[in-house]
């Protein structure tokens, strides 16, 4: 069982989003407990205030320390001991499939979630033992990152994919690219379904199938393919790649 609670101004969004498809069976089955903790609830005076404007001046305001401190601390009980306290911001480092089998092994995570310009940074200070990203774009908070990462981590946890799924999951696939799919009808505007796939013959579908991975990877995500070894046989499946 993994227990994730997520600091959040918004916990409707985290319940909205995790109670579908993979992740909502998973919950269903008892495999991961989604929880959410508000720190407008924790906030100390009567105005309820969790922002306020940055020192030094400059647009935006700031997530308070009182209040999120509070809600993380009320977070923290209700999770096992070993639990880390991730925040989510542009600062973070990227958060990637390594990371996302590192977490889905822990039994308890705690997800702080920025708002406006971000956090104080002394609740960074304070209980960051991690800070991710999930890459070089602007999102609005971390909400939608959170349910991102329960999403990734839920798919890894035992019994949440059926048994096929999860046996492809663990071969090649996560270093490259995949390879393309097609179902029926076998022909569409004139364009037709490869032949290989059309003969059933398994090894040489295997083979295609790896060789479209590895020649979509090396044009679309070279970076991959830099820290990732090749065999002798992927290399000469590259090469009559061409393109
Ligand atoms: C436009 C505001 N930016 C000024 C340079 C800074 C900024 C502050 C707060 C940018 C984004 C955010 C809110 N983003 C997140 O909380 C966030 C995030 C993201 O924006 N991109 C990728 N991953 C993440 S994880 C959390």
């Amino acid at each position: 069982m993994l227990d994730v609670r997520v600091v959040t101004l918004f916990p409707e969004i985290i319940g909205a989003a995790t109670g579908y498809g993979v992740c909502g069976r998973a919950i269903e089955r008892g495999l991961v407990r989604v929880g959410a903790c508000n720190p407008r609830d924790y906030a100390p005076d009567a105005h309820q205030t969790v922002d306020d404007r940055p020192y030094g001046g400059g647009p935006g305001m700031v997530l308070k320390y009182a209040p999120v401190s509070a809600a993380i601390e009320a977070a923290r009980e209700a999770l096992p001991a070993a639990s880390p306290i991730v925040f989510l911001s542009p600062q973070g480092s990227r958060f990637d499939q390594s990371a996302a089998r590192r977490l889905s092994r822990l039994p308890g995570l705690m997800l702080v979630a920025g708002r406006y310009e971000g956090f104080d940074e002394r609740l960074v200070e304070e209980y960051a033992d991690e800070e991710l990203s999930l890459g070089d774009f602007v999102m609005s908070g971390g909400e939608i990152a959170a349910i991102a990462i329960i999403d990734a981590l839920t798919r890894l946890l035992p019994g949440a994919l059926g048994h096929q799924q999860s046996a492809a999951e663990d071969s090649f696939s996560d270093s490259l690219l995949d390879c393309p799919h097609y179902t029926r009808p076998e022909i569409i505007e004139g364009r037709r379904v490869p032949k290989v796939l059309l003969e059933g013959n398994h090894e040489e579908i295997r083979r295609w199938r790896l060789q479209q991975a590895l020649g979509r990877t090396r044009e679309r995500r070279p970076d991959l393919l830099k820290s990732r070894s090749l065999s002798e046989t992927e290399r000469q499946l590259l090469d009559e790649y061409g393109q």
